[in-house]
């Protein structure tokens, strides 16, 4: 199938950027790597791959996965690494400058990728293989504003002026945002992980931050490597902070992803950043367009 008869829209003020596929909005140069993946990938059992929508975790998770699967092996990759180059976003291959590390079709295993694509859209591999999937979510009003300072430090280094809010608020409670519908999005992997909670687990970002020992208990679980040692927990949370990422001098300095400064993928990190930001009548358009939807299945925030 030819990606030119696929709708296309604009986001920001870019013309065509976004593309749908199977109903939801990807990122025009994600498409091509996205249907490849589709049609070429063949999941082993021992694959991992991380899951999100844009901003809700992603490099976190990616930081901790990495580390739990290297656990026990000398030194630490995050000090020379950025974390999506040490766990690729399979749909933005083309755009990393760490697309030489490994080949994502053919690299010993186990392999611990990371993909933005809606469940739906995964390679029938994944689905039917015993491979894992570890899926994080986050509120939608701060992944809608910690989307919106990210889109527009890259709208402001193109030379153009920064987007509202008012705009953000309406790209992303219509849906037509990167990756969107946010709640179908999260749906489609929230309804797998009931379906088959030893296949997918689904994870909050508010519940990482609430409760981080329990959830990095219960994702090396997940990945078969449970944390067994004294402070192994604790130093797993340390390695991977926001605080001590965000220092580090590969991650200050680096420029590993797209046009992005790997700075710009660490910012506050709190929960309900929103409401420094969001009036009380965007609220409520969030939550009738996003927020019911989630609450109707029983994913609470
Ligand atoms: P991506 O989709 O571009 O990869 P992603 O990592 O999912 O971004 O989300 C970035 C958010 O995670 C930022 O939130 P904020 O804008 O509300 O601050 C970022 O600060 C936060 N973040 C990044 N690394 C960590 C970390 N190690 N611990 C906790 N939060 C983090």
């Amino acid at each position: 199938m030819s990606n030119d008869i696929l709708p296309k829209a604009s986001y920001w003020g870019i013309p065509d950027s976004l593309t749908q596929l199977d109903g939801f909005w990807l990122i025009s140069t994600a498409v091509d790597p996205a249907t490849t993946f589709r049609s070429n990938f063949n999941a082993r059992d021992d694959d991992v791959i991380l899951a999100s929508m844009l901003k809700t975790g992603t490099t976190w998770l990616k930081a901790l996965a990495h580390s739990i699967l290297k656990k026990g092996e000398s030194g630490d990759p995050l000090t020379k690494d950025n974390p999506h180059n040490l766990v690729p976003t399979l749909e933005f291959e083309a755009l990393s400058s760490a697309n030489t590390k490994f080949d994502i079709y053919d690299a010993s295993g186990p392999r611990l990728l990371h993909t933005h694509l809606p469940y739906s859209i995964l390679p029938g591999s994944v689905k039917n293989s015993a491979c894992k999937i570890v899926y994080i979510a986050r509120n939608p009003k701060d992944t809608l504003i910690s989307m919106w300072h990210f889109y527009n430090a890259i709208v402001v280094m193109g030379g153009q002026e920064p987007v509202s809010l008012d705009e953000a608020v309406d790209g992303f409670c219509s849906g037509v945002h990167p990756f969107g519908p946010f709640s179908d999005h999260a749906a489609e992997y929230w309804l797998e992980s009931r379906r088959w909670p030893e296949k997918v687990l689904f994870l909050k970002y508010e519940e990482m931050k609430s409760d981080p020992k329990r959830e990095v208990s219960r994702i090396a679980e997940f990945m078969g490597r449970p944390l067994t040692k004294e402070g192994e927990a604790e130093e797993l949370l340390w390695r991977c902070s926001l605080e001590r990422l965000k220092n580090l001098e590969v991650n200050s300095t680096g420029h590993d992803v797209g046009p992005m400064p790997n700075a710009a993928f660490f910012r506050k990190g709190q929960v309900g950043d929103y409401k420094n930001y969001l009036t009380s009548q965007m609220e409520e358009r969030i939550h009738q367009t996003v927020g019911l939807k989630l609450e109707a299945l029983g994913i609470f925030f």
